[in-house]
């Protein structure tokens, strides 16, 4: 609705029958936790310095779950974007536990945060890899006068990370950042996936 656009809310389709499920949790007096189920693909906030994290993988060209949904929404460019990020080693872009930041071409945000979370079962500490990619997802928006960001469920698909940690570490690492975003948002595929967060936030906030 325009009234919402104009009074800055996020504009954002649901696509299921959970309505619009948001839960809002107060970080700090000045910043808001939402949880909210949907496409990351279609969020932003209209008129201000916004980013959405992607889930992506350490050589940062591409791949499935959102990864690949980001890609085919921002088209082809962020690709290319992509391939201008340096190699720390051969084939390696994007260390796990690390992010870089891209524009957002196509995509209504200003910015994307690519991230690499951990593969579940094979990494040794997935709670540090884990904690470390929401971390250094959030210092580089910081850094980019980022006011406004949206994670999906980090590792929560193919990397096989269980739901209900991965929200304590996803949730307890943001609450690290309370004073310095003005909203900081999950936006979560599944009604699963969403009643783990919401149930999380509930207990750490
Ligand atoms: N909006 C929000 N969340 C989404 C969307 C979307 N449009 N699409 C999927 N999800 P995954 P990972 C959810 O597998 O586990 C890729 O191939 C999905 O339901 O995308 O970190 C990369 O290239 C799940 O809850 O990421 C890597 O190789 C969450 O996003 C690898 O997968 C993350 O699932 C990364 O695996």
């Amino acid at each position: 609705p325009s009234s919402a656009a104009a009074a800055g809310a996020p504009r954002f389709r649901v696509l299921s029958s959970m309505g619009d499920a948001v839960e809002s949790f107060q970080l700090s007096p000045s910043s808001v936790l939402k949880i909210q189920k949907g496409d990351i693909t279609v969020w932003s906030v209209d008129g201000s310095t916004d980013a959405i994290v992607n889930a992506a993988n350490e050589r940062m060209l591409g791949g499935g779950g959102v990864d690949g949904a980001i890609h085919r929404a921002a088209g082809p460019e962020l690709l290319a974007a992509c391939e201008e990020v340096p190699e720390v080693k051969p084939g390696v872009r994007c260390p796990t536990g690390e992010s870089r930041i891209t524009p957002a071409f196509r995509l209504p945000v200003s910015h994307v945060i690519h991230t690499v979370g951990p593969i579940y079962y094979s990494n040794k500490q997935p709670e540090v890899s884990l904690s470390n990619a929401y971390r250094n997802s959030l210092r580089l928006a910081k850094g980019n006068n980022i006011r406004y960001i949206a994670f999906p469920a980090i590792s929560c698909g193919v990397y096989g990370y269980p739901l209900k940690e991965a929200s304590k570490v996803a949730i307890s690492t943001v609450k690290e950042f309370s004073d310095d975003f003005k909203e900081v948002h999950f936006v979560l595929f599944s009604d699963e996936i969403y009643n783990v967060w919401a149930e999380t936030a509930r207990e750490l906030l």
